[in-house]
Formats: C-alpha cells, sequence, structure tokens
C-alpha cells in the first residue's frame, strides 16, 4: 500500500513540470476592484469562484514557476530557494486535484479547506527567500548575481504571492458563510468605503507605541486632508486596508527613527506631517520628516533587497532595533502600493529631511491588479549577464590634463 502511494505521487510529481508548461501559456486576469466586489457581493456565486480559482491560480502558479526556474543554478539550488520551490510545486498539485470534479458541496468545502492549507504553506516565502540570498553570498561572496537580477526577480515573485494571496484571501472569507464580526462593512478584505485618515491614525498609534517602548519618545502626527468636493467629508477609497496600513506603519517606522536619532540632544521633536489628498484620478498620501535625509545616492538602496538582506544577528549580539526600516519593509511596500497601479516613491533632501509619497488610483475602475506575467521579454532578463557600463567611471585620480591617454 504504502509502496502504491509513493509510485502515485511520483507519477504525480513526474507530470508537474507539463502542467507548469501548459498553464504558463496563459497570461493570468488582471482583477479590477469592480470584480473582486462583485465576486464578493450579495449574489455572487462560491460555483463561479471555484471555476475561475482552480484555472486562475494554477496560471499565476505556473508563470512565476518559469522564472523561479530560471534563477542562477548558484541561487536556485540553495536549500531554501529548494525549500519555496517545492511549496509551489506542492501547492499546483493540490490545486489541479480539482480539475475533474464537480462543484458540490462538499467539493466546494474541501476547495475552501485546499486554499487554506497552501496560503499557510506559503506564509515564509519572504524570509526564506532571504535566507536562500544570505546563503548564497555566504557560499558565493566574490561572484554575487548582479543585485539588479535577484531585485527584478523577487519584485516580481512577492507581486506574484501579493495576487495569489488576495484571490485565497477573498474567497476564504467571503464563502466561509459568516460576516465578519470586526469589519461588517467589508468584502472579504476590501473596504468599499475605506477612510484613509482612520487608516493613517491607526498605523500612526501602532509605530508611535513601538518608538515609546524603545526610544522614550516619539514624535506627534500633524495629519491634514485635501479634498476638491465633498469639503469636510473624510476622504475614503476603495480598497484594502490592510494593505494600506502596512505601507504606512512602515513609513511612520523610518519618519519616527530619523527624526529622533537626528533630534537626539533636542527636547522637542519636530511632527511627522501627513498630507492626504484627493483628485479626480489619484489619491496621495505624504509623509514629511524634519529627519535629517537620507543621501539621494543611497535611496536606491533603501529598496535593494540584496542590501537589506543581513545575516540574522549572532546568539549574543544585540539585536536590531525594532524600529525602522531593516527588511524588506519599503520594496514590500512599494509592491503593495504597485499592485493596484499605484506607487510610492521618496524624496529626500540630505541635511534637512525625507517625503514619502504614497499614490493610490482615486477610481475603483482604475484599480486594477498589476501582475508580473512569464514571456520572452521576462526571459530576456534573466539572459542580461554582466556587461561593460556604457558611461564612464568616474575616476577618483587628481585631473592631470598634461598627460594625453591613449585609445581604449
Ligand atoms: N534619514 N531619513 C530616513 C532615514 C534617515 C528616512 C532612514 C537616516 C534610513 C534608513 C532606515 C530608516 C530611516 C525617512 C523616511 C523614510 C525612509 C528613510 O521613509 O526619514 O531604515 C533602514
Amino acid at each position: 500500500m504504502k509502496f502504491v502511494r509513493y509510485i502515485m505521487k511520483n507519477a504525480a510529481l513526474a507530470s508537474v513540470p507539463k502542467h507548469i508548461d501548459h498553464f504558463s501559456k496563459f497570461s493570468p486576469s488582471p482583477l479590477s476592484m469592480k470584480q473582486f466586489l462583485d465576486f464578493g457581493s450579495i449574489n455572487a456565486c462560491e460555483k463561479t469562484s471555484f471555476t475561475f480559482l482552480r484555472q486562475e491560480l494554477p496560471v499565476r502558479l505556473s508563470n512565476i514557476m518559469k522564472e523561479i526556474n530560471l534563477l542562477p543554478n548558484k541561487l536556485l539550488t540553495t536549500p531554501s530557494v529548494q525549500t519555496v520551490q517545492s511549496w509551489y510545486i506542492q501547492s499546483l498539485m493540490e490545486i489541479l486535484e480539482f480539475l475533474d470534479k464537480n462543484p458540490d458541496d462538499k467539493v466546494l468545502g474541501e476547495f475552501v479547506e485546499a486554499l487554506v492549507t497552501i496560503r499557510n504553506r506559503h506564509n515564509d516565502v519572504v524570509p526564506t527567500m532571504a535566507q536562500g540570498i544570505i546563503e548564497y553570498k555566504e557560499a558565493f561572496p566574490q561572484d554575487q548575481v548582479t543585485n539588479q537580477n535577484i531585485q527584478y526577480f523577487l519584485d516580481r515573485l512577492y507581486m506574484s504571492r501579493i495576487s495569489i494571496r488576495m484571490l485565497i484571501n477573498q474567497h476564504t472569507l467571503v464563502f466561509d458563510g459568516t460576516l465578519n464580526p470586526v469589519h461588517p462593512n467589508t468584502i472579504g478584505s476590501i473596504d468599499p468605503h475605506c477612510e484613509v485618515g482612520d487608516v493613517v491614525r491607526d498605523a500612526f498609534h501602532s509605530a508611535k507605541t513601538l518608538c515609546d517602548q524603545y526610544y522614550l519618545r516619539s514624535p506627534d502626527l500633524v495629519l491634514q486632508e485635501m479634498c476638491r468636493t465633498k469639503k469636510n467629508l473624510p476622504i475614503s477609497i476603495v480598497y484594502v486596508p490592510s494593505h494600506l496600513y502596512h505601507m504606512l506603519f512602515e513609513l511612520f517606522k523610518n519618519a519616527m527613527r530619523a527624526t529622533i536619532e537626528t533630534h537626539d540632544h533636542s527636547s522637542t521633536l519636530p511632527p511627522v506631517e501627513v498630507m492626504v489628498a484627493l483628485g479626480a484620478e489619484d489619491l496621495s498620501i505624504k509623509m514629511s520628516d524634519k529627519g535629517g535625509g537620507v543621501p539621494f545616492r543611497r535611496i536606491d538602496n533603501l529598496f535593494s533587497y540584496m542590501f537589506s538582506t543581513a545575516p540574522a544577528p549572532r546568539r549574543g549580539e544585540r539585536a536590531r532595533p525594532p524600529l525602522a526600516g531593516f527588511g524588506y519593509g519599503l520594496p514590500i511596500s512599494r509592491l503593495y502600493a504597485q499592485y493596484f497601479q499605484g506607487d510610492l516613491q521618496l524624496y529626500s533632501m540630505e541635511g534637512h529631511g525625507t517625503d514619502a509619497v504614497i499614490y493610490l488610483k482615486a477610481l475603483s475602475t482604475d484599480s486594477v491588479e498589476r501582475l508580473p506575467v512569464y514571456n520572452k521579454t521576462a526571459l530576456k532578463n534573466y539572459k542580461v549577464s554582466l556587461e561593460v557600463d556604457d558611461w564612464c567611471v568616474p575616476s577618483r585620480e587628481p585631473l592631470d590634463l598634461s598627460v594625453h591617454k591613449g585609445p581604449k
């Protein structure tokens, strides 16, 4: 019996590459906020959602699995990346089980259970990939895959993951048959009237609590809302409050840390100022601090996975401050903003402070998932190797115009 199961398992495993080839030929189908709301409305049909997901999840999984396979061998074969890859294979196989099943109540129940299992399996993809990069850096310190290639891949892997978790969350929240007791007006994880100011204040208070614990003080918040029409009404959009909270919490931690560290010897702290502005097209949130700013040259590093990947502190070593930055806070916050066609940008003035701006779409019709697709262009991006730059490297030598340099 055990032997038979072993063969069966291997037969399923052996057919995985064929399934990946098949499903990766389809482009993922980006959903709009409106479509997410329709799937979750009163007349929503669980069977329709089931039929969509049992095709769409394999398509999204297979598209990104193709890209995992394109990683340089030295990275792909690290134990951590192998683990992540095995999770994707296992999850793909579990969804494929539903392809030939009729959506009766029993099957629909099993599908929800399978989705929950899959979501939990992938909880630790981000720290595990970070460990893979550490393993890679340790084994091949001299021959590092360019920062650029890792950045390209992880942005796509994590964006794909955000989107897959969004699909799973919507289906499991909407069809588990209960109302959300805390947020009765949400549809799955979407709030059709997400009041931006409320989320700003929530995120501020959480960051403030951490900041007070660590530094024994914290800057105040000054919040202002600007709106062309609907004077006096709080600004709201159709959005996923947890995504917005994640971005704002991250930005508050950075702003607070910078403020406190540059006003070390001062008894007062300049407040962190947040401006929320609603236009016809954009909902923009600007967070300004007077924390001394970051040199322009270093801004890209704040978004770099390679740069932010440092080994965990050894036992006995002091752990990093719980507040701010380190880890993948900024790059992943930017992905959340970009996921529904927005962005997150930093404008810093060294010697003064930093403005962080979150751009979101004001209209739910413009809020459409932004998804990676595996195609020839993506393939080409993994083939770029170390080529010589076509811009001169500035010399550190004193300039000596009396010596004429020979040809290159
Ligand atoms: N000045 N400004 C920022 C930081 C400094 C800053 C900073 C020293 C650097 C690294 C970090 C956290 C803060 C800011 C707001 C931001 C980002 C950076 O959104 O004031 O963690 C790695």
